[in-house]
């Protein structure tokens, strides 16, 4: 979630590809450390969450700089048009792969789904999304991952950092071994890509057996995405995204889609000129984003439970992939009429 993908680990893996051409040059590339900064983190991270200091320094000291990491974040998909970004999930193999997925684990899936009203299509989606139905959890040590991005990449060093302190917090507490977990090259962490706060704050132990496992207990990771979504206020049953219309010379809206927010709703859009393809029936809070397809601006209204989407990941474009993703399972699906589709 967040700062991963598939996609992002398409272009980790093409970045490592390339490296291999240049490897004694990118190696040597390692950066100082800075012992300073590193006593800082300890204090810190020992005094939040009471991990002893001497694990603190150890994990510290095996934590490995990975020049490929500060490649692969620096290169983000999501940077790119939706024309090129689409394709990448909305594709028939990953389509296929995600109706194969829902009929394989329908049981649990609906009963998730009844317990929480996440749709299973949105809980596949996801998982189809972020690592290809979980067969690309990432090969990159977490350890390595968060050191390299929280002492080494200043942009974004504090966000990095903090979640390295969740990372030793859950290791503190759970049977996650910090020296061996593998994820992304942000971090993120099993079939649901959960960076370490998040693995904290939001995971479940579906099966309870006393773990939470989000690498190999599919209970537990169905239950913890779809907690991940109740607790940032999904909405059974309200929409999540419409294609658009723009009547002719209708000013420009939302600029860059920063806010994804539903500050405005249907009435004040068609105001302003913007109105779904097809009536929805009644109005809603939404907004509007406009992106780069294959034949010029494609408007969409989005609605609050696109927001909570997005908070999985900030990009507009992973939240309409998701979306689009679940909806094509979904129609796709035999039972259709058993698992809901996306609203
Ligand atoms: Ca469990």
């Amino acid at each position: 979630m967040h700062a991963k993908s598939m996609s992002a680990q398409l272009v980790a893996l093409l970045l490592s590809l390339s490296q291999l051409l240049s490897l004694p040059a990118a190696e040597a590339a390692a950066p100082k450390r800075s012992a300073e900064a590193e006593a800082a983190f300890v204090d810190e991270v020992h005094g939040k969450y009471g991990v002893p200091k001497d694990v603190l320094r150890r994990g510290l000291a095996d934590a490995r700089y990975q020049q490929s990491i500060i490649d692969a974040i620096t290169r983000p998909a999501e940077s790119m048009p939706w024309s090129k970004y689409r394709p990448i999930f909305m594709n028939d193999k990953r389509i296929q792969g995600g109706r194969d997925f829902l009929r394989e684990n329908r049981e649990l899936l609906l009963s998730v789904e009844r317990d929480t009203g996440v749709p299973a299509s949105i809980i596949v989606a996801i998982i189809g999304v972020e690592t290809n139905y979980g067969s690309i959890t990432g090969k990159y040590r977490v350890l390595d991952a968060l050191y390299t991005l929280g002492f080494h990449y200043p942009k974004r060093a504090e966000f990095f950092r903090s979640e390295l302190g969740h990372l030793f917090a859950l290791a503190n507490e759970e049977h996650v071994d910090p020296n061996s977990v593998m994820g992304s090259y942000a971090g993120a962490m099993g079939w649901g890509q959960f960076m370490p706060s998040s693995y904290r704050a939001y995971a479940k132990d579906g099966d309870g057996d006393g773990d939470r496992d989000l690498w190999t207990s599919k209970d537990d990771i169905f239950r913890s995405i779809a907690n991940y979504f109740v607790a940032h206020k999904w909405r059974a049953g309200e929409p999540v995204a419409e294609p658009a219309v723009r009547a002719p010379g209708a000013a420009a809206l939302n600029a860059g889609n920063k806010n994804l927010k539903p500050d405005l709703d249907l009435a004040k859009l068609g105001e302003r000129g913007y109105r779904p393809k097809e009536a929805m029936g009644r109005d809603w809070p939404a907004n509007l984003i406009t992106l780069e397809g294959d034949t010029g601006p494609e408007y969409w209204i989005t609605f609050h439970n696109f927001y909570v989407i997005s908070r999985y990941n900030r990009s507009p474009l992973y939240s309409l992939a998701v979306y689009q993703l679940a909806q094509a399972i979904a129609a796709g699906d035999p039972a259709n009429g058993g698992p809901v589709a996306a609203q």
